[in-house]
């Protein structure tokens, strides 16, 4: 272990206010939390953590529902210096089976009704405890920390030991586990924290799940580093969110909690009037949206870009940035510059520098970049260049002014909603459906997804087969945001003189799946 301490605890503890009894949370059931019940609790449960003699290393997977204390067992993690694995609560058990058996947690969480198949398959992994959490404070993880001490030893960390394995999927369809260390994330909360203007009086409405880095770590490390309460919302509901505004001054999303939230006639210039800053960010926020916002509330919503393996990589401006050329504009569209400290550039398919303007795979450096994907060694070789650049799978255009703008992505991905969803994932499921041949599935627009699948079935001649019933089919072995939204079977898949399937055709014969 290394003496000097980089614990990214350390650093969210020193932001808490002097009085730890003031709040901290409040949550949307009308539970609130002080500074201090974060402080104890998160004790009291990495005491229960290093009580269990673990190696240096060891992994904590949680899969629970959102709730305070589901947070407070990311940040025992942390102050016990293990490193922690959230997992979606969507998953299904052939997901968890495979993210279990991949990262060999020594402990798991779930929740008290998953206990029999999650216990099955953690131990059968190597677990040495798998804990309960409920919604409502019950389980045997609350039960057993209680018998901790509320006073905890900081486990000290060295900048680059892991903090947290997030799981992205690839284009192979197998998920990768993205290293974050605990110097990635924290070189990444103190950016954002400066660069957002972070200030005495915040408050964040914290709207999103948090087994992703957008609701995970974006969120409340931004809020604690501020030693800013939170307005907690376990599951995001608009009326709530409007409710809140005039208590608040910071909201995060996805974009279509905004396209949900102007849905809802009581959102005006008035409500939102308290409001300082509202981020958008981890899918592309249409240009409409951008501007019925500002049409609407006044406001300008701030876009950002980021991913697991780099947490946040670009940002609008919130106030003039002097390394653009003095540039304050927020630019619908565009996901802003490089945020201070990231490097990034736009390459050819040779990774050399194209020119301003010009259409270029996204690589970035920095110190928020991961350690690398868990026990993937040759797809490490292919993430980076020779020369360290990580290859994001973004494709980008940079404007004269230094505005990124996502044009695409050379990863078949489609986002649903924020959340990633891998065809080839897909695929293979249907594939192993009695009756199918072949199938593709392909991304097209949503107005409240923004971007939902539709998956092409070709079936053997004969077999009895409808569209229903593939889709209840993958219903019953994925994550439910991983469904496509519709299901067409096709006589045959467009192919290209090598045989690979067109996707860009299906895209376009398909496209308004979801119009109007
Ligand atoms: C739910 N469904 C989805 C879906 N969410 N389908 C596609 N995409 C999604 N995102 C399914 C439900 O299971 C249901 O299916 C049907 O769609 C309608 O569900 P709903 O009731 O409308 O969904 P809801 O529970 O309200 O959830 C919608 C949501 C949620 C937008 C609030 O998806 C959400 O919180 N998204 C945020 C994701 C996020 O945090 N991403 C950040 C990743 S980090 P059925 O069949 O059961 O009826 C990242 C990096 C970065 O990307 O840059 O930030
Ligand atoms: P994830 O792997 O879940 O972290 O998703 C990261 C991906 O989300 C990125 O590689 C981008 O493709 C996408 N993404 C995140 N933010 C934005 C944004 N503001 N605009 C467009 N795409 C985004």
């Amino acid at each position: 272990m290394s003496t000097s301490n980089q614990n990214l605890y350390a650093a969210l503890r020193a932001a808490f206010p002097a009085d730890l009894d003031t709040w901290a949370v409040e949550t949307d059931q009308g539970l609130v939390y002080t500074w201090r019940d974060l402080d104890r609790a998160s004790a009291m449960v990495a005491n229960l953590l290093q009580s269990l003699g673990l190696p240096e290393g060891a992994r904590v997977a949680a899969q629970v529902d959102k709730s305070v204390e589901a947070m407070v067992l990311y940040l025992a993690t942390l102050r016990a210096g293990l490193v922690f694995l959230p997992l979606n609560t969507a998953y299904q058990k052939a997901e968890i089976g495979y993210f279990i058996a991949d990262a060999e947690p020594a402990v798991v969480v779930c929740t008290p009704a998953h206990f029999g198949w999650v216990s099955k398959i953690a131990f059968k992994a190597g677990a040495q405890a798998v804990f309960t959490l409920g919604d409502d404070r019950s389980g045997s993880l609350l039960e057993r920390a209680a018998h901790h001490s509320d006073v905890q030893t900081l486990v000290p960390c060295a900048a680059d030991d892991l903090a947290a394995i997030l799981y992205t999927s690839g284009t192979t369809g197998r998920s990768k586990g993205a290293m974050l260390s605990h110097g990635n994330l924290l070189s990444n909360a103190q950016v954002l924290h400066a660069y957002w203007g972070w200030q005495s009086g915040d408050v964040l409405i914290h709207a999103l799940p948090i087994f992703h880095v957008h609701g995970l770590f974006v969120a409340i490390h931004a809020a604690l580093l501020n030693g800013s309460p939170m307005l907690w919302c376990v599951q995001f509901e608009p009326s709530q969110v409007i409710a809140w505004l005039p208590r608040a001054t910071v909201f995060m999303g996805v974009p279509t909690l905004y396209v949900r939230l102007l849905a809802d006639p009581r959102l005006d210039a008035e409500a939102a009037r308290h409001m300082r800053l509202f981020v958008s960010g981890s899918a592309p926020l249409l240009i409409d949206t951008f501007r019925a916002w500002q049409a609407r509330t006044g406001q300008t919503i701030l876009e950002r870009y980021g991913m697991s393996e780099t947490t946040m990589l670009t940002s609008n401006p919130y106030r003039a940035d002097a390394r653009h050329g003095g540039q304050a504009e927020r630019r619908g569209g565009t996901v802003g510059f490089p945020l201070p400290g990231v490097s990034l550039r736009l390459v050819d398919d040779r990774d050399h520098p194209v020119a301003t303007g010009t259409v270029g795979h996204i690589q970035v450096r920095g110190p928020n970049v991961f350690q690398g994907y868990w026990r993937m060694p040759e797809k490490n070789r292919e993430a980076f260049t020779a020369d360290g650049w990580f290859r994001t799978g973004d494709v980008g255009q940079q404007d004269g002014r230094g505005y990124l703008s996502i044009v695409g992505r050379n990863k078949d991905l489609i986002i649903s909603g924020g959340y990633n969803v891998y065809p080839a994932e897909i695929e293979s499921v249907i594939n192993e459906l009695p009756g199918v041949v072949e199938s593709a599935v392909v991304g097209v627009p949503h107005p409240d997804f923004g971007e939902v699948g539709v998956a092409l079935v070709v079936a053997r001649p004969g077999a009895a087969m409808v569209p229903e019933a593939v889709l209840a089919a993958l219903k019953a072995s994925l994550a439910n945001y991983k469904v496509p939204k519709r299901c067409v079977l096709v006589p045959d898949l467009p192919r290209n003189a090598m045989g690979k399937v067109q996707k860009n055709l299906l895209r376009d014969t398909y496209r308004d799946s979801f119009a109007g």
